[in-house]
């Protein structure tokens, strides 16, 4: 380990304990919800409604790679993908409640249940819903070896990389109950490699499975292209100048003029234009057509 003097720990002084202890409060946004321990915290069933597809979920960059493919697959014509999507308020605990610990125990949104199998199926963890989604429609996963491959590269490239960009940037950068700069250099410079990574990829590949359009770019882009179109973590986007990587800002571009990627953006909506908030979704005359040209907020 690097030599430490307590003097140059934040806050000065602090020494290390032998034992970590829980400091309830710590002071950073999601102090309160945050807590060393897993499983449910109180009694609460989730609502069920009419379509063979329950999503239980919030429109955060997670919450809407799945909402993005829903709305895709329905504009594709999968009526079989017709789904009820429920608000849950991440910052109120609602992710700790027993229904919802029963279709995630890891008390994350987003969580799907699938009531058209003969026993209903849950599916938690945003890529495991996307393959989910994608087998079972046949759609938005190439069949031929190589594209498909592909695909399963950057899915997983996703999964492993999006915690660096909120867990650790986002969160040091905008959630934090004071600036480190430690942690925000070492933060903003792995975000800034990965947001390369994507650029010198979309030089010669439209999408990143090449030519299709696939659940890989539906998984990265509500993570790196709404940081690129300034949407994310406040000013970040300008803080990483997130808009001078030229291929990922075409890609990004293409993507959010899609219609079902714009419908996608406002289910479980809860912040920014009130246009471009759509709570609950049941049905596809939900979404007013005046308002579906807006990509709110991150
Ligand atoms: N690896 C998970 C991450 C899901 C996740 O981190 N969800 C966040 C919102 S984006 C959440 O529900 N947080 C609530 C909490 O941590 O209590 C996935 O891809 O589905």
């Amino acid at each position: 380990m690097t030599e430490k003097s307590p003097e140059n720990n934040l806050p000065a002084g602090y020494e290390l304990p032998k034992v970590w202890t829980w400091d309830k409060g710590n002071g950073g946004e999601f102090a309160s919800i945050n807590r060393p321990t897993a499983g449910a915290q109180f009694e609460k069933e989730l609502p069920v409604g009419k379509h063979p597809l329950q999503l239980y979920s919030l429109a955060t960059p997670n919450g809407q790679k799945v909402t993005i493919m829903l709305e895709e697959l329905l504009a594709a014509g999968h009526s079989g993908a017709e789904y009820d999507a429920w608000l849950i308020r991440i910052g109120d605990g609602d992710q700790f409640g027993t229904g919802f610990v029963e279709v995630n125990p890891n008390s994350k949104i987003p969580a799907m249940m699938d009531h058209s199998t003969a026993e209903p199926t849950r599916v938690f963890e945003s890529g495991s819903i996307l393959l989910y989604l994608a087998e079972k429609f046949g759609a938005f996963l190439p069949k031929e070896h190589k594209a498909r491959t592909e695909t399963m590269n950057w899915l997983f490239w996703q999964m492993g990389s999006a915690p660096f960009l909120g867990g650790g940037f986002g969160h040091f950068y905008a959630y934090a109950p004071m600036h480190i700069k430690y942690a925000i250099d070492r933060y903003a410079m792995e975000v800034k490699r990965q947001l390369d990574v994507l650029d010198r990829h979309l030089v010669r590949n439209q999408f990143m499975a090449g030519s299709q359009y696939t659940i890989a770019d539906m998984a990265i882009w509500p993570w790196y292209g709404r940081l690129a179109l300034g949407q994310a973590y406040g000013d970040a986007g300008t803080f990483l100048e997130a808009s001078s990587y030229r291929n990922l800002m075409r890609w990004t571009n293409e993507i959010a003029a899609r219609p079902a990627v714009k419908r996608g953006c406002m289910v479980n909506r809860t912040s920014g234009d009130p246009a471009g908030q759509l709570h609950e979704r049941h049905d596809a005359s939900d979404f007013d057509t005046k308002t579906q040209d807006k990509i709110a907020e991150v």
